[in-house]
């Protein structure tokens, strides 16, 4: 399947082209570098030096043969976006071009004002893309499961059937989003089922969960392959936060009380996710919604489990309940349904210590390069 790839060089974008390119699929990535650039603005550089896409796509090209086209540009620029369309003609767009993270959602009205219009034009710039060059391309948009806050009562997987005086409706699921960011994730899913119903466009909506881990199974060999991977307090998903902060031999930072419950994923069930939702695309106007984790945790289940697995490296991790800079529910009700991806195949990687043990010996052999000022959050709301 021939697959374009908008954000091509972040956490997620990269090692997607190397798996779907590894598994035959003619693949192209895009990205104009916001992430790179936001993280050398703020001082928030990864733990491993990455090189930039070329870089990355010959390297690739060399160890394994398989070639991925690279675009350097901003998906909201429309006749960029369009020529790309037209040349390549995708059967199926990953939209991960959007910006990414909810602190820096919330940081102030720049951000807020960047995160609104990158997020809601991207998208806007995709459906008109697919319209204008192929209306059957199938746009895989990925979501967040922040989408729907957390509500008191179950979460279905993108729809609620509701009975009224009598009557029944099924409605999108109602969404109470928690940060800008996660905002802008409800309203680009309310303009793709808008075209969906309007013009008959085929989108999947991936709402995924925090994802964790660095290497996938085509990275591992070679580190300047890896996924752009941050510790920070903004770019830093809590997770992957933690095992940095386990082998620094600081606290880990539980927020607040630490019983906000997530669903969890591990980054190569990621791209298999996402396979799975291009090999098996959304029917023409159909609108459909996939709750993207394998798993749920509170923030201190994490902690505790990272804690027991540093013990057993000979780590001495400890945790500390800090004030939580977020507004957020720190005790709730989670029980999210997640059956749509397992019903196409899904095979799920657990966390369980020997996967915790991979990550945190992975994490120390670049323990010198660790900057201890990333961790304490900053931005606050
Ligand atoms: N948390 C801590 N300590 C930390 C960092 C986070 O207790 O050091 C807590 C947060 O308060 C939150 C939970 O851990 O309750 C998850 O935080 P996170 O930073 O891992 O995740 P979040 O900001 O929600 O965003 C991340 C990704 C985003 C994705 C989202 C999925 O950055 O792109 O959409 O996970 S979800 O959380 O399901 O909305």
């Amino acid at each position: 399947m021939r697959v374009l790839i908008l954000g091509g060089d972040g956490y997620l974008g990269w090692p997607t082209a190397m798996y779907l390119s590894r598994r035959g699929h003619d693949v192209a990535v895009v990205d104009n570098y916001f992430r790179r650039r936001a993280c050398i603005e703020l001082n928030r550089e990864p733990l491993v030096p990455v090189p930039n896409l070329h870089q990355r796509a010959a390297l690739w090209e060399a160890r394994s043969g398989f070639r991925v086209g690279v675009h350097i540009g901003d998906v909201c620029d429309y006749p960029f976006l369009r020529q790309i369309f037209r040349e390549f003609q995708p059967e199926g767009v990953i939209h991960y071009a959007e910006q990414p993270a909810a602190p820096y959602s919330m940081m102030g009205h720049r951000q807020a004002i960047f995160t609104l219009t990158n997020n809601l034009v991207s998208t806007a710039n995709v459906i008109y893309a697919v319209k204008e060059t192929d209306i059957n391309c199938h746009i895989v948009k990925l979501g967040t499961m922040g989408v729907y806050g957390t509500p008191n009562i179950d979460i279905e997987e993108g729809y609620l059937e509701v009975e009224h005086k009598g009557r029944k409706h099924t409605f999108l699921y109602p969404k109470t989003p928690g940060s800008l960011y996660h905002l802008t994730k409800a309203q680009d899913g309310d303009l793709l089922y808008f075209y969906c119903r309007m013009w008959g466009i085929r989108v999947t909506d991936l709402n995924q969960g925090p994802v964790y881990g660095i290497v996938t199974e085509e990275s591992q060999q070679d580190e300047r392959l890896y996924s752009i991977f941050n510790y920070d307090d903004i770019f830093g998903t809590v997770l992957n936060r933690f095992l940095v902060q386990a082998v620094a031999g600081v606290p880990l930072t539980v927020y607040g009380k630490g019983g906000q419950v997530r669903g969890y994923l591990n980054i190569k069930d990621t791209m298999a996710c996402v396979e799975l939702a291009l090999l098996h695309p959304a029917a023409a106007g159909q609108y459909r919604v996939f709750n993207q984790f394998v798993e749920t945790f509170s923030v201190n289940d994490l902690a505790a489990r990272v804690q027991e697995a540093g013990r057993d490296l000979g780590l001495n991790v400890t945790i500390q309940n800090i004030p939580n800079p977020r507004l957020e529910a720190e005790e709730h009700y989670y029980n999210p349904a997640h059956t749509g991806l397992l019903a196409l195949g899904l095979e799920p990687h657990y966390l369980n210590p020997a996967v915790l043990q991979a990550m945190l010996q992975l994490v120390q052999k670049y323990r010198g390069q660790i900057d201890e000022q990333l961790i304490l959050p900053q931005v606050q709301w």
